[in-house]
């Protein structure tokens, strides 16, 4: 059997195939199996680390549940002759759901008025104040890859108008390019964020971004908290230099910064982009199909390149 190391679970139904399969090692017992084996089952922030793949001498692959592999070192693991695969399309609509639901839930401050009703404050205090409307708005994306064409569709749907922001116009999409992201952003009334974390990408939703947006502007970032100037972020919410955030990621997740717990004003996810029974499960069998296929010597079926 070949032996494998896995830092992330998968979902059970295709955990079960997995162990049928391969000899399944635990993190914990790194230092007795790096030795033997053959395929490491990550996630997009679980490494392995290039110091755990230099221990791994037999190592052939690294199966990613995940479409964004910022915590993998991609590169380093290619010079090493090491494949990596993720799980990109078949997560879009769920991001892509979450960016939209997080865009009217903002706008329309959907949580508060929810606590506000549970608070037993309606019948006290009477109606709920007025929010923003999430039609008919200027929606600019930040990122145009298969998740941002996926909002894309959905805010048009809501008779917005689209722009974007990406390095290059992209060819198959007929909305705004905008070569400056300051420029979307004082062009936008929402802007969502769905760009890889990258070295370059680093705090591009930068203080002028998010300025740019304005005090009726909204924010929503389902990329990676890394993206953001979550300090200028915080700073602008707590000023009313910006008007509302929908983020369902962190720059140092699990710990969110505890400023935003009291904003009516902010939508807080705990990373749950994917997280739903059926795109997990997708997800965790395309794991097991990409180790599958290496280990048969067929093609890999979504290697990122
Ligand atoms: C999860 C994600 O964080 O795919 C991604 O890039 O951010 C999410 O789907 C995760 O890696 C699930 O295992």
């Amino acid at each position: 059997m070949i032996d494998i190391l896995q830092l992330v679970q998968l979902r059970p139904e295709v955990q079960k195939e997995l162990a049928a399969r391969y000899r399944l090692h635990g993190k914990e017992d790194f230092d007795k199996v790096a030795g033997i084996v053959r395929g490491a089952v990550t996630n997009g922030h679980s490494g392995p680390p290039p110091e755990m793949i230099d221990r791994m001498p037999k190592l052939e692959i690294i199966a990613s549940a995940s479409v964004g592999y910022d915590g993998i070192p991609v590169e380093y693991a290619r010079t090493k002759g090491i494949p990596v695969t993720n799980t990109p399309d078949v997560l879009n609509d769920d991001v892509a759901d979450l960016a939209i639901g997080l865009m009217i839930m903002t706008a329309r401050r959907l949580v508060a008025s929810d606590a506000y009703v549970r608070a037993g404050r309606w019948s006290k205090e009477g109606d709920y104040p007025l929010a923003l409307k999430a039609s008919g708005k200027r929606v600019g994306i930040l990122g145009m890859g298969r998740i941002g064409k996926e909002i894309g569709k959905r805010a048009e749907a809501m008779n917005n108008t689209v722009a974007y922001h990406s390095r290059n116009s992209v060819k198959d999409v007929s909305w705004k390019h905008y070569p400056d992201l300051v420029e979307l952003a004082k062009n936008s009334d929402f802007l969502i964020v769905i760009i890889p974390s990258t070295p370059q990408t680093q705090r591009i939703v930068s203080k002028a971004v998010i300025e740019a947006l304005g005090p009726s502007g909204i924010l929503v970032n389902v990329a990676r908290g890394a993206v953001v100037d979550e300090d200028a972020l915080v700073d602008a919410l707590k000023s009313g230099k910006l008007g509302g955030a929908g983020l369902d990621v962190f720059v140092n997740e699990p710990t969110v910064p505890e400023a935003l717990y009291a904003m009516d004003q902010v939508v807080l996810q705990p990373h749950v982009g994917s997280a739903t029974h059926e795109t997990r499960r997708v997800m965790s069998q395309l794991v097991l199909d990409n180790l599958d296929a290496h280990f048969a010597g067929k093609p890999l079926l979504t290697e990122i390149k």
